[in-house]
């Protein structure tokens, strides 16, 4: 479907997922995909540009639905003509017909059973089924509860996400009827990443209840780092504080993550997995570890680990 040699995918994380990790990924055999969440319509364009640069190998482009610059986004997702599209944190049905015209394959990421339904008789090619382990804006489900749920209500292609980081994790999620996984902290704390050290070196230290999820009287859910910046959030929810505190609170907190590495008042965006990574590695070693661990531990028939997808 995309023309790629493994069925890996990066998550497409906002400051995160930009060319140099992108490339970095469709050039080892998996598929790379743009963060445009928070990027002026120009810079994505840019940034596709210096993909294209840096390899020929197939690439997508993520759209955060609740990004003020959406509509420019997928004008310039629509023109360039890239590989794929992944959408979060909305539905993105009034979109779906336009990138299917265009040749773009869509593949949604959803929270739940009934958005999956809802995704396929919109016309998306697939869906990424992303479980309450992910780093981010999250649903309640978890992977492994989701996934084989996804997989039996839809007969598109279901990508699982949330809590994968290894080869085990790969397996398990084609055992489960996936036809791939995607994968979000994991590649984060890989030497291509462009994130502040201090972000990454979050990442490592952390174990496996060092998440939480805060913003759920909000209506966006989002699960970070435990730090100062979250603990203060989870207080303001317990104070029932008003929609006005936490917006200043978090304002810009993801950029002082990623860039500034601050992180105490950073929004550490990252999964419960975050528990399981201990080490910084570039990304071909990553994807071609994963994979050979998978192939050992997969039953012959599902070992097709090359050119599923
Ligand atoms: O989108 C993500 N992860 C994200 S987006 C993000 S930026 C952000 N920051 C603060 C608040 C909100 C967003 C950081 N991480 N993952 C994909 C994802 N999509 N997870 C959950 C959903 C989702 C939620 C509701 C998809 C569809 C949906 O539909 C609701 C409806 O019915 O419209």
């Amino acid at each position: 479907m995309f023309g790629t040699r493994y069925p890996i995918l990066l998550g497409g994380m906002a400051h995160v997922s930009r060319s140099p990790l992108v490339a970095a990924v469709s050039a080892a055999g998996g598929l790379g995909i743009i963060g445009s969440g928070g990027m002026p319509p120009e810079v994505l364009a840019e940034q596709i540009a210096d993909v294209r640069r840096r390899t020929d190998k197939p690439f997508g482009v993520n759209l955060m639905l609740l990004d003020p610059n959406i509509k420019a986004q997928l004008e310039v997702v629509l023109r360039e003509r890239v590989t794929m599209v992944t959408t979060g944190a909305g539905n993105p049905a009034p979109y779906i017909e336009r990138l299917k015209e265009a040749g773009i394959k869509v593949f949604p990421v959803i929270p739940a059973v009934s958005l999956a339904r809802r995704m396929e008789r919109s016309g998306a090619d697939g869906v990424i089924a992303e479980g309450t382990e992910s780093g981010g804006h999250v649903g309640e489900v978890t992977t492994i509860v989701l996934v084989p749920q996804v997989v039996d209500a839809v007969s598109i292609p279901v990508i699982a996400a949330g809590g994968i980081a290894d080869g085990r994790g790969l397996a398990a999620a084609i055992v489960l009827g996936a036809q791939g996984v995607q994968m979000g902290t994991r590649f984060l704390a890989s030497a291509e990443a462009p994130a502040h050290e201090n972000f990454k070196n979050a990442i490592l230290k952390a174990n496996e209840r060092a998440t939480l999820v805060t913003g759920r009287v909000l209506g966006a859910p989002v699960r970070t780092l435990v730090n100062k910046m979250s603990k203060q959030f989870a207080l303001y929810e317990r104070e029932g504080r008003p929609r006005e505190e936490f917006e200043a609170l978090a304002v810009g907190g993801l950029r002082r993550a990623v860039y500034d590495g601050d992180t105490e008042t950073g929004s550490l965006m990252a999964g419960q997995i975050s528990g399981m990574i201990d080490k910084i590695e570039p990304v071909e070693t990553i994807i071609t570890q994963m994979v050979a661990t998978a192939a050992k531990l997969l039953p012959e028939e599902m070992l097709l680990l090359e050119g599923r997808l």
